[in-house]
């Protein structure tokens, strides 16, 4: 088998999904990449190299040396930081997503890209969103992957570059932290429950969004790319969720296990705007039959083992 490649793999998904693919392949067959050096255990388990996934010739370099079949291109701008500054969010993601299918359409690499909730917005239906509905994000950040997810498709239909992804939910994970994203409440809770037994939301109490267990979302990743080629029709946006959750809900849950635990909400308007435009629900039926796709995460195994890691 060909050699993965990873970019941003320090990141939340990218620091879960390493160590899984080499479990799954051999340490030697991942190369993990990222812009600034690690110093976790990705860097030591395996092949690290530091790499700007915006700079083609040095995507292409990687790729040709380590003799890369598949890419997992996960680095990126989440949402929250993407509002901060639009133009930079647009120039990360969009560059560094068009140097990897260039690269890809040159050395026939596949593409694996991950999607999100965010693609959604006004006028799409927020309970069981459709799989093929109205776009129209309001974030710098929806608006990069609702073209990325055009632009995979694009390259697998004009350059046959075998392109797949998902558009994951919130991912909640006890690894690395997650990046600037608006669902980042749903990790940021469980660490100050742990700490403080307290939690200030920055989303109120009623704002529900579709979220996922890493282990689930390690799995998707790892499952689509592994799938039969002829049974995929949406290849580059899957709907995927595991369960919905409102910062009431995760916390009453939590009370379970500590029963101490107080939540606040001191209401971020930049955010819950941005939660306000995303789907409550969407419906994940495409990848459930395109390639067998199922969540073995609920709110309730979720906590328990989050809580458990954290203690
Ligand atoms: C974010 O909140 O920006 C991400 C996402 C849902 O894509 N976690």
């Amino acid at each position: 088998m060909n050699n993965i490649l990873v970019t941003g793999a320090g990141g939340q998904l990218g620091s879960s999904l390493v160590p899984k693919l080499r479990d799954l392949y051999g340490n030697s067959q991942v190369i993990a990449t990222d812009i600034r050096q690690l110093d976790s255990e990705i860097a030591e388990s395996g092949c690290f190299e530091l790499l700007d996934a915006t700079d083609a010739e040095a995507v292409g370099e990687a790729v040709e040396s380590h003799q890369v079949g598949l890419i997992y291109h996960l680095a990126a701008i989440l949402s929250a930081t993407g509002e901060r500054d639009p133009r930079h969010a647009w120039r990360i993601n969009m560059s560094s997503l068009e140097a990897v299918l260039e690269v890809a359409r040159h050395q026939g690499c596949a593409v694996f890209t991950p999607s999100s909730i965010g693609v959604f917005g006004s006028g799409t239906p927020k309970d069981l969103t459709p799989q093929d509905t109205v776009m129209q994000p309001t974030t710098m950040y929806g608006i990069t992957k609702l073209a990325g997810e055009l632009l995979c498709n694009y390259y697998h239909r004009k350059f046959g570059v075998d392109t797949r992804g998902v558009r994951y939910p919130g991912l909640i994970s006890h690894g690395a932290p997650p990046g600037g994203g608006t669902t980042d409440w749903a990790v940021d809770i469980f660490y100050s429950a742990v700490e403080d037994g307290h939690y200030d939301c920055f989303l109120g109490p009623d704002t529900k969004l579709d979220m996922m267990y890493m282990p689930d979302a390690v799995s998707a990743a790892i499952a689509v790319m592994e799938a039969d080629q002829d049974a995929l029709e949406h290849r580059n946006a899957f709907n995927l969720t595991a369960m919905q959750l409102t910062p009431e809900m995760l916390s009453a849950e939590i009370q379970k296990h500590l029963p101490g635990f107080t939540i606040d909400y001191d209401i971020d308007p930049v955010r819950q705007a941005i939660a306000d435009s995303w789907p409550d629900r969407i419906d994940d039926e495409a990848a459930r039959k395109e390639w067998g796709w199922e969540p073995l995460f609920d709110i309730e195994s979720m906590t328990k083992d989050m809580l458990g890691h954290l203690k």
